[in-house]
């Protein structure tokens, strides 16, 4: 058996060897592109292009260098070639020249779209004419430039060549049908093993981004332009593919649902804030196990800490993201509706009808805005925001970015805060009340610029008495190191941050006659053996407790869940609540809750008032997972951990699982199947 093994790789040394011989003896490569000029100018024509692109549009180091995009362009665009040898040589130039325009354009299109939005073109924007056409003449104004047209030396160079070869008579050869097919073949297989070769280097991270399709220079960094407009395509048709089968059912199943829903009841907190200016801060990954927490008897949330106490602060609240992350976030806070079963509804479904929070209290006067120092694209925010109802966003194109103002992701959250006052001093002057949500950048995984902070640090400090019986200090690293631990001082400066915003923002007048509302957007994924150092650290052996040690503090997979909640807080300047709420509750409660105060309501609301459902609430998350004041149940293994020790019945559990199903059922509908919009439609049908 070995003696055949090394036999066949003998002989695939010497096939290789006298392969190699060949080609340089019978100059085999200047042969072959003598015999293929046509099909390689377009493929290195195509290629300059996209590289161009890339270079024109994403000007760092790491994409000067980047390997895989440039495998990915050759493989697709030798794939697309391979079809030309079917023809007879004199037909191939029409063939190749209607690729080399379709790729060319592919380019140019991306390049304007970049100049003018920093952010690659989707063919689902297609659908969007209301949103892009009043940028339309905008675009030929200021946004053509001279390096657009420079793709177009890809077809010209074609031309040329065209011209040339005809010249020198090279479309008069003979080809057999066999031969071309074979050719074709040849040249099909060489495509697809690069193919194999590009998808081998693939992480799962790439994988996964490339799936959902959202962060559109990252996939044209690691894929090229062209697979991303490819795969654009496809996840731009998915919806429409989705909401092509099942329209009926749907609809019975948002009607019934909605018959059966009870409206929400007056309660002592009905339009308190009536008429109040509303400032929200989506807190980047801001989790509550990082509030009253202290290291050195220094507080890790100093001013969420006070916000909490002096507000009403939801402490059991929890996120309800799915992949969509913060956009889901931002559609679940002011929709009261669940994340897309697939896709995100931010990028897959953002011509939907929505009913939200800003489009509610623009209705009563209100000027809505959001600010964000990320590109606008990001998360499809330029448009979605629209569609949620707020008049202006102000993106990074609004805000001074540069190198010493910028950690991790971007614009860092004392800048950004900084820049964000200005703004608002002028939205005050000129508007007499306003909903303004801010969304922090700083605080973002993988939570690792910890030099670019003021040091806060995580260990445990203790000053002990040595045996000559002088004061020693003795530290012992606890979290230091830990992602958990950079997380904490990450979330430090994202809180001192704030601090610092709050203080502008009395000192500018604007905490007057307004609410001040706060929410973690989601967890920030950090790893369980961290946790469990945090709960269980034994300092005497630097290492975590055994599990046998009476101070053992378990932290299984539940304990991971439900340390993932995140604050939710409202607060106002003059009004000292002092009250916290400890019932469970969802993103999803927000709407329900806060709109209560402010006088909106939203009929459609997945969630509730928790004034009104108080210890009756369910949070239901995208994964079937469910949870109320007596148990988590995790609906993937079909177990639960009941959170005050009391048996549970099975018909509890089923009930549960039953609504359960339902909400994510007719959530997921009412994106899919825009039906919000019929809705509003018959309704208005109706009144008239
Ligand atoms: C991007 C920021 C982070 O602009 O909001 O998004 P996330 O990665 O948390 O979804
Ligand atoms: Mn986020």
């Amino acid at each position: 058996m070995k003696k055949k093994a090394k036999e066949t790789m003998k002989d695939i040394k010497n096939k290789t060897k006298n392969f190699c011989k060949r080609v340089k003896e019978e100059h085999l490569i200047i042969e072959y592109c003598k015999n293929n000029v046509l099909f390689l100018t377009f493929v290195i024509t195509c290629l300059i292009n996209s590289t161009m692109l890339r270079f024109f549009t994403m000007n760092t180091i790491e994409n000067y260098l980047a390997f895989k995009p440039i495998l990915a362009d050759v493989a697709i665009l030798i794939i697309f070639g391979s079809f030309g040898y079917l023809l007879k040589p004199k037909n191939r130039f029409p063939y190749y020249l209607v690729l080399e325009i379709f790729f060319t354009f592919i380019c140019m299109v991306n390049s304007i779209y970049y100049t003018f939005y920093t952010s690659f073109a989707s063919a689902s924007m297609l659908s969007l004419t209301q949103f892009i056409a009043p940028v339309g003449d905008a675009v030929v104004e200021n946004v053509l430039q001279a390096k657009d047209l420079l793709y177009l030396i890809g077809p010209i160079l074609l031309i040329c060549v065209h011209v040339h070869l005809k010249k020198r008579k090279y479309y008069r050869r003979i080809e057999l049908k066999k031969e071309r097919k074979q050719h074709m073949l040849k040249t099909l297989i060489t495509g697809g093993v690069l193919i194999v070769i590009f998808i081998i280097t693939l992480s799962s991270l790439e994988i996964g981004r490339f799936a959902k399709q959202w962060n559109r220079e990252y996939i044209v960094m690691r894929f090229g332009i062209y697979v991303y407009q490819f795969n654009d395509v496809f996840v731009s048709l998915q919806p429409k593919i989705n909401s092509m089968f099942g329209y009926d059912k749907a609809k019975k199943e948002f009607t019934e649902y909605f018959e059966d829903k009870k409206e929400e009841p007056e309660n002592e907190y009905t339009n308190i804030f009536e008429g109040k200016n509303v400032i929200v801060i989506h807190a980047e990954s801001m989790q509550t196990v990082a509030l009253n927490r202290s290291f050195n008897g220094i507080e890790v949330t100093p001013n969420l800490n006070r916000l909490s106490k002096e507000g009403i602060y939801f402490s059991n609240y929890y996120s309800q993201v799915s992949v969509g992350t913060s956009s889901d976030a931002e559609l679940t806070f002011n929709t009261s509706l669940m994340p897309t079963k697939n896709g995100t509804a931010f990028v897959s479904y953002f011509d939907r009808k929505y009913v939200a929070m800003p489009a509610l209290l623009k209705e009563k006067g209100y000027y809505t805005f959001s600010m964000h120092a990320n590109n606008a694209d990001f998360w499809n925010r330029r448009v979605m925001h629209q569609n949620l109802g707020i008049d202006k966003f102000y993106s990074k194109e609004t805000y001074k970015v540069n190198k010493e103002n910028t950690i991790g992701l971007g614009l860092s959250d004392k800048s950004f805060f900084e820049q964000s006052i200005e703004k608002m001093k002028k939205i005050k002057e000129k508007h007499d009340k306003f909903y303004g949500v801010l969304i922090t950048l700083t605080n973002h995984t993988p939570f690792s610029s910890v030099d670019k902070y003021d040091p806060y640090e995580v260990n445990i400090k203790e000053t002990v008495t040595n045996e000559e019986g002088v004061e020693e200090e003795v530290v012992y690293p606890y979290m230091e190191g830990t992602k958990l631990g950079n997380y904490f001082k990450s979330v430090h400066y994202a809180d001192a941050a704030l601090g610092e915003f709050l203080d502008a923002l009395d000192k500018n007048g604007l905490l007057e006659n307004t609410v001040f509302v706060l929410y973690g957007d989601h967890d920030g994924r950090l790893p369980k053996k961290d946790y469990e150092r945090l709960f269980n650290y034994d300092k005497t052996t630097d290492s975590i407790l055994d599990s046998s040690d009476p101070n053992y503090q378990e932290f299984d997979s539940y304990q991971y869940e439900l340390n993932r909640k995140v604050p939710f807080i409202i607060w106002t300047k003059d009004q000292k609540f002092s009250k916290e709420i400890t019932n469970v509750m969802g993103m999803y409660d927000a709407m329900p809750t806060l709109g209560n105060m402010l006088g909106i309501k939203n009929p459609y609301a997945l969630g509730h008032d928790i004034f009104n459902i108080k210890d009756d609430n369910i949070v239901v998350f995208p994964n079937g997972n469910w949870m109320t004041n007596k148990i988590y149940y995790n609906s993937q293994k079909g177990e639960y951990l009941s959170l005050d020790g009391d048996a549970i019945s099975e018909d509890y559990i089923n009930e549960k699982n039953k609504y359960t199903e339902k909400l994510l059922s007719v959530s997921d509908n009412i994106i899919v199947f825009d039906l919000l919009n019929d809705d509003q439609a018959e309704n208005d049908k109706k009144g008239s």
